[in-house]
């Protein structure tokens, strides 16, 4: 058996959300660096592989598999010997998947609608729109945390992981300040969750230092 392929760009959230996960559950990946600025997703073998030529996309030893959610839960449910990340018990399961589809569905869409102009050079500001629109992600996030440590459960879950890469590679363009429940929670995140500090804070920067750079030209 080889080690799980996986398409990967260092500064992109759910790429970042994979290798955490992965990080978290000791398993070893096999890397391999796209560059989604150069195109290098948008080739007939990358597209063949996925046809939504998305990274992250997962090569399992032949078993082809895209969108970081279902990847990380796929990774969890093969290669982790607990269930802590991504519960067994049906009801923890739920909250855990509740937040993924949060995830997927609310904070990942609006961030990327919102950040996908300029990443593409076909804007220098964020409309006043996306902004209302990834606040009120926020809103609801922060909401989902009161009272809370985590977001499902007392330790952290792929749900985390899954949030608070978004949040942290795009808290540049999308203050967090005026959310106390998502300030701390992204505190214990970095502390907590294996890899953050090599993984998602480097991506972090990596997309601060894009931004720039395409919003100073
Ligand atoms: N729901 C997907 C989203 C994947 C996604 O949109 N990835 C972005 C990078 S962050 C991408 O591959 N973009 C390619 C493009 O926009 O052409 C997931 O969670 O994996």
């Amino acid at each position: 058996m080889k080690l799980p392929i996986v398409y990967s760009t260092t500064w992109s959230p759910p790429s970042c959300a994979v290798r955490m996960t992965a990080k978290a559950i000791g398993l070893e990946l096999n890397i391999q660096e796209i560059n989604l600025l150069k195109g290098e997703h948008l080739t007939k073998d990358f597209r063949k592989l996925n046809p939504q030529q998305s990274v992250p996309t997962l090569n399992d030893n032949g078993f082809i598999l895209c969108d970081s959610h279902a990847i990380m839960t796929y990774l969890v449910g093969k290669y982790s010997k607990s269930d802590a990340l991504y519960p067994k018990d049906l009801n923890k399961r739920a909250m855990v998947d509740q937040r993924l589809y949060f995830n997927s569905s609310v904070l990942s869409v609006r961030t990327k609608d919102a950040v996908q102009p300029i990443l593409r050079g076909q804007s220098k500001i964020i409309s006043t729109e996306s902004k209302k629109l990834v606040f009120k992600a926020c809103d609801l996030l922060n909401e989902f945390l009161s009272g809370k440590s985590w977001l499902a459960g007392d330790s952290y879950t792929l749900a985390d992981i899954s949030c608070c890469s978004y949040i942290n590679n795009f808290k540049i363009a999308f203050p967090i300040d005026n959310y106390p429940n998502i300030v701390s929670w992204m505190e214990k995140c970095e502390e907590h969750i294996p890899g953050f500090e090599e993984i998602a804070t480097s991506g972090a920067k990596q997309v601060h230092k894009i931004m720039n750079h395409l919003l100073k030209q």
